[in-house]
């Protein structure tokens, strides 16, 4: 008798377990963890702006797992650091495919680490959505794992040319680059487009030296150009700024994304003020971007980095698209969450993204700015010369 009661209690216990309120709902039983991976440079001196990937993302996906853990999903985020080496990007990479609960990759920042990188996600049809990486092969390899929610170098390179000889009005220009898939190959699209517009070019060269940059800026300054262009990144074309201004080079300066970062101007101070770039990554000063900003500044206590909100809205498609996937109650592969990102339109902070067939965005958004102060705090304050809003050009054959 006493055993019948004790089942009777038993069954209405699990009968107030499922109608009463504040009880879980069926579906938010354990159904597994769901992880999303980061791959950036957390070390060495492109960091800051590796970081700033990293906690755009996990910003992005505390704000947006919600859902995804209603459904009875744990999320989780797992950052590794490639150190903006290919070897280093591709041994990650193999790690990263051997968890099965990795669904999706965020990054890289350079293009030259993300194309081996994706070599090996492709193997498993692991999905990489970059918010960085401009070279066109990143997606003209027309893989369907492979994403980016930035522009283009055969855009971002034409851009600046454009803006070179009609708003610099630039005669002259030397151009130097990191010998780097990114570096090089956006300095190429930069000299193809001066010279159509009858800009001279008195150089071209690749260095990938980091501190001593005299062998170099001699012959610029006997050439005297009216324009120096430097394909590369910041924690490289600071110091040879820096060191061409102290020389006496009288030149002005213009630079690709890979200057867009608060740290060129620690490392360069005022010699880079009045300096400018182009750009892929939208601008946080903007009224969209203040949540996000105020939301990133209170919970990490600085500013993002560019191309942080680029990684805040990439997480943002990723979680979207994972939410599509398990909307059924089909656990996720990655083959069906690779197919559900392509389909996914999304509306962030950044515009609207959708993307063509290659992995593109159908339009990207490039933006020429002007570094307004040597106060590494103020540089989303820089001054925007000029935005364009431009589809992404065809895969090159
Ligand atoms: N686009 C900025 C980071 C450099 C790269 O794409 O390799």
């Amino acid at each position: 008798m006493k055993t019948l009661r004790f089942r009777h209690l038993l069954s209405a216990l699990a009968i107030a377990a499922l109608v009463l309120p504040g009880a879980e709902p069926a579906d938010a039983q354990s159904k597994g963890t769901i992880k999303i991976a980061t791959q950036s440079p957390l070390s060495g001196g492109q960091s800051a702006l590796g970081e700033g990937i990293k906690l755009g993302a996990q910003l992005g996906m505390e704000k947006f797992k919600g859902n995804l853990e209603k459904k009875g999903y744990k999320v989780e985020l797992v950052p590794f650091d490639d150190q903006a080496k290919p070897d280093v990007g591709v041994a990650n990479a193999k790690n990263i495919i051997s968890d099965k609960d990795i669904m999706v990759v965020i990054g890289h920042l350079n293009s030259g680490v993300a194309i081996p990188s994706s070599e090996v996600y492709k193997e498993v049809g692991l999905a990489m959505i970059s918010p960085a990486n401009t070279n066109e092969k990143v997606t003209d390899r027309g893989y369907p794992n492979v994403n980016r929610v930035c522009g283009r170098d055969d855009v971002q390179g034409p851009v600046g040319g454009e803006f070179a000889a009609t708003v610099m009005k630039a005669k002259s220009v030397y151009i130097v680059h990191d010998k780097t898939t990114y570096g090089q190959g956006v300095a190429e699209a930069f000299k193809s487009d001066v010279e159509k517009k009858g800009v001279k070019v008195l150089g071209f060269e690749g260095t990938e030296e980091k501190s001593n940059f005299d062998p170099i800026i001699t012959p610029i300054k006997a050439k005297n150009p009216d324009l120096v262009y430097f394909g590369g990144i910041y924690d490289q074309g600071a110091p040879f700024f820096k060191q061409a201004r102290e020389k006496g080079l009288k030149a002005k300066f213009l630079g690709p994304d890979g200057f867009d970062s608060s740290d060129l101007v620690k490392i360069a101070g005022k010699t880079v003020v009045g300096m400018y770039y182009t750009t892929a990554a939208a601008p946080t000063s903007s009224p969209a971007a203040k949540q996000f900003v105020d939301e990133f500044k209170k919970k990490f206590g600085k500013n993002p980095e560019p191309y942080a909100a680029e990684s805040y809205v990439a997480t943002g498609i990723a979680i979207k698209a994972l939410e599509s996937v398990v909307a059924g109650g089909k656990a996720p592969t990655r083959e069906a969450v690779a197919s559900a990102i392509r389909k996914v339109k999304y509306a962030g902070m950044t515009g609207t993204i959708e993307f063509d067939d290659k992995g593109d965005p159908k339009k990207a958004s490039y933006y020429v700015m002007q570094v307004s102060s040597d106060n590494p705090e103020k540089w989303s304050e820089n001054k925007e010369a000029k935005r364009l809003a431009i589809a992404a050009p065809a895969a090159k054959k």
